[in-house]
């Protein structure tokens, strides 16, 4: 195996969006693409040298190629350790886990989450930091700067491991452990949850129905769902991970969990209905006939934590992007606890989780996790919900419901108008930005304009800022509109509204969502002029 400098040109887009750098599999396959980025992070990130690298991946198309170059750059740069999941799989919460847990300096999660995969599909990387948290934008600005001159890279000729034979193998002077992608993870979720009240949920013929979609999170259900807490095998769905996730999308949400949605509203619905996305950090929650939104999951399990064994310190905080619905403040406020509220993207809670400001957090885009780990993390979530469920003896609809009418209901829906081109997107965003400040004391219907901004987050635990993170017209308690760009994409611009309604009175607490939220949307064209502006006449996808 011979130690080799490879010579090599920038590229110029190397820039990582919301969590991590996606890009389509062909162009991750031009020659030195992976390697430059790759090669970027290990001049960038000193603490990688001498230390332990976690490697994993969800299983998507590409991905034991890409860990073969990223286990053969690493012996080239002074990696100690790498430990990989066995087949090259793991999920983000379980590569961020196994990073705290082996103390590494950093780890790669070869994912591009819930974007479509297969050879015409996306492919990602996300680097997370020591620590288990993904890079800081501060990091990630130095690697793509770093990458836009690199002018080599460092690789070790002739490597091969062999993914699939768990133990200890020589690389160089490297070792590389394979290790089970479960294992770990599972000894994690037995430290938090009550597994014999779950098991016991269970025995008395309680539902699951767990759509892994066919994606990272399949092995994971398997041993915890039915090997250890004993649901029957016909709880889950699609749980055996494919290179192209089976062609779809998996993404767990209304549109593209469909089956297990219109399952769940069926005669043949379960008591608990859930699904994650493809590198197994996001969740959906579903109930009986019930759709439960992220942020009401959110607001319920703050209400509940504090019930489950790994909690029962209480919380010290909770934390949601500020597009997500302001239901968890309601909660917070009642538990007198401190809220915080960052910018989109799990990046910006990991200083709050580091300094114990926070236990809880969460994201309307079907996030949530707590401080055992540092990204979210949907199986937790869903083990979460069967532990509150085992309980309170409530069902998820019971539940909701006491939980409104303690706290009042967040009314709250996504529209994302997708594959823009980036000067239509831009042009709404200017369009509003202009106009913000002469909204606040304007009327629309029943709501008047208290604030309108621009909004940005000074991290209060390292000072940092994080400006243009959305644009949001607030209506006191009542309502708010929220525009951002995202930043995951890999098509065109993708232009996301979100609308939230705060209702707290008896009578309007079992509203149906559009009907709810109707007329936000009619004062959001208003006000924010998405279809006068796209063309378009309605959302591409509606969450
Ligand atoms: C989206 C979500 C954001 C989430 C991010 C990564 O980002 O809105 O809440 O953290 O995806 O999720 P954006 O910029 O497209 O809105 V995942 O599951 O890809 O790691
Ligand atoms: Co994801």
């Amino acid at each position: 195996m011979a130690l080799r400098e490879i010579a090599s040109k920038p590229y110029p887009d190397q820039k990582a969006g919301t969590a991590g750098l996606r890009k389509k599999v062909a162009v991750f396959q031009q020659p030195h693409y992976l390697e430059n980025f790759l090669q970027s992070i290990f001049d960038v990130d000193a603490r990688l040298k001498g230390s332990t690298l976690v490697i994993g991946g969800d299983g998507r198309y590409h991905n034991r190629t890409a860990i073969q170059t990223a286990i053969a750059m690493a012996a080239a740069n002074g990696v100690q350790r790498v430990v990989v999941g066995q087949g090259g799989i793991l999920s983000t919460p379980a590569a961020s886990h196994l990073i705290r847990l082996r103390k590494a300096g950093g780890g790669f999660v070869l994912t591009a989450s819930h974007n479509p995969a297969g050879e015409d599909g996306d492919f990602g990387i996300k680097y997370n930091v020591a620590g288990g948290g993904q890079a800081t934008e501060t990091l990630t600005d130095k690697i793509y700067e770093h990458s836009r001159q690199i002018t080599r890279y460092k690789t070790l000729e002739g490597v091969y491991v062999d993914l699939e034979r768990r133990g200890v193998q020589t690389v160089g002077g490297m070792e590389v452990e394979v290790v089970d992608c479960v294992d770990d993870y599972a000894a994690l979720m037995q430290t938090l949850f009550d597994f014999d009240r779950i098991r016991d949920w269970f025995k008395r013929g309680h539902s699951l129905r767990f759509d892994a979609m066919h994606a990272v999170t399949g092995p994971y259900a398997q041993r915890l769902f039915v090997d250890m807490l004993g649901a029957p095998a016909n709880s889950l769905l699609n749980a055996s991970p494919l290179e192209d996730f089976g062609g779809g999308h998996p993404d767990p949400n209304l549109i593209y969990a469909k089956p297990l949605v219109d399952l769940m509203y069926s005669d043949a619905a379960a008591d608990l209905g859930a699904a994650s996305d493809g590198d197994g950090d996001r969740n959906m929650i579903l109930g009986r006939g019930t759709f439960i939104s992220p942020g009401d999951s959110l607001a319920m399990l703050c209400a509940h934590l504090h019930e489950l064994p790994g909690y029962k310190r209480g919380l010290s905080g909770v934390a949601r992007s500020m597009p997500t619905c302001r239901a968890v403040d309601q909660v917070a406020k009642a538990m007198g606890i401190p809220c915080y509220e960052t910018p989109t993207g799990w990046k910006f809670f990991a200083n709050l989780l580091d300094a114990r400001r926070i236990t809880l957090c969460g994201e309307e885009s079907f996030g949530t996790s707590s401080d055992h780990t540092r990204e979210k993390d949907g199986v937790w979530a869903v083990l979460a919900w069967l532990n509150v469920l085992a309980a309170t003896h409530l069902s998820v609809r019971e539940l909701a419901e006491r939980h409104w009418k303690r706290y009042g209901r967040h009314y709250y829906v996504r529209h994302d108008y997708d594959e823009l081109s980036a000067s239509v997107a831009t042009q709404v965003m200017q369009s509003l930005a202009g106009s913000l400040v002469d909204l606040p004391g304007k009327h629309f219907g029943d709501y008047t304009v208290s604030a309108a901004d621009e909004f940005s987050y000074q991290d209060p635990v390292d000072g940092s800022v994080a400006v243009n993170q959305g644009l949001r017209v607030v209506f006191g308690d009542a309502a708010r509109l929220i525009v951002r760009l995202s930043g995951t994409g890999t098509k065109g611009a993708t232009l996301r509204l979100y609308l939230e309604r705060y209702e707290s009175q008896e009578a309007a607490l079992g509203w149906k969502t559009s009907d709810a939220l109707a007329p936000l949307v009619g004062m959001a064209e208003k006000i924010v002029r998405t279809a006068e502006i796209t063309g378009r006449r309605a959302p591409s996808v509606i969450t």
